[in-house]
């Protein structure tokens, strides 16, 4: 059963807990505020990991886990329309791992990533990422109760996205411009990628990564850790 509304064990995403009178945004950002405090009393720093399919997030996640469980606990949220493969691949990094599968919608919502935050039994001072459903649109409307956004963008998508998705990339706090190792064979021009993000948000932080050479991963953990010291209050 539900602590937090009363509904039993599901593995969708659609309820009906919505309230008279209540829009689904409304709904959407009760449970958003739910989940911001279980992560604040847990001290765990929770990431929204956004993109189009396929920009990289979960080959990303792979490596940067790696990294990052040697200073921390680190669970991961899984979302997708349907299949456990990003999970299956994630687990084998030790990383307390669960899979949402939204069937029909193209998106996470705070209800269900607060259900599956408490099946994970999630350690205090944990890192949590959350890989969204692959969808440069919808994702950006619905709060989870993260901390902190992060877009991705792969370099055989083009440099326009930014301008072309502007509200996905206004609320980036970070934009991980991912694939660099693929440069050389497509027309990606970086400098306008950076300067389209940095339009729709001046205060985004980017990055430029590869999982293949490596490239970025070091400054991207250490911005994480940055954030973690803060939530996790380590260093007061
Ligand atoms: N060359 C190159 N390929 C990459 C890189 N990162 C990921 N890929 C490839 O891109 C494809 C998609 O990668 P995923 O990590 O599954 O992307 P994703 O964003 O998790 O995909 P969805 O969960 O389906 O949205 C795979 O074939 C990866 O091997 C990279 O840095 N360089
Ligand atoms: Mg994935």
């Amino acid at each position: 059963m539900c602590e937090s509304c009363g509904c039993g064990e599901h593995d969708s995403h659609h309820h009906d807990h919505i309230k008279m009178g209540e829009s689904l945004m409304a709904y959407n950002d009760r449970f958003a505020e739910e989940n911001r405090q279980f992560f604040r009393d847990k001290k765990i720093i929770a990431f929204n990991l956004l993109s189009s399919p396929g920009s990289g997030k979960t080959s990303f996640l792979i490596k940067i886990i790696k990294e990052l469980k040697k200073r921390c606990p680190v669970a991961v949220i899984e979302g997708d329309q349907e299949t456990d493969l990003d999970a299956v691949k994630i687990k084998k990094t030790g990383a307390k791992t669960v899979q949402v599968n939204t069937g029909k919608a193209c998106h996470l919502d705070a209800h269900i990533v607060g259900h599956k935050a408490r099946e994970l039994e999630l350690y205090d001072e944990s890192v949590l990422f959350i890989e969204n459903v692959g969808n440069l649109v919808c994702p950006a409307d619905f709060d989870l109760g993260e901390n902190l956004k992060v877009v991705f963008l792969s370099v055989t998508e083009g440099d326009e996205k930014p301008l072309k998705y502007p509200f996905i990339f206004a609320r980036a706090d970070a934009v991980i411009i991912s694939k660099i190792d693929l440069l050389p064979y497509v027309d990606f021009d970086m400098a306008k990628a950076k300067k389209y993000a940095k339009q729709a948000n001046p205060y985004t932080q980017i990055f430029e990564v590869s999982v293949k050479t490596g490239e970025g991963l070091k400054e991207f953990k250490d911005w994480v850790m940055e954030k973690y010291e803060h939530v996790s209050c380590r260093a007061c």
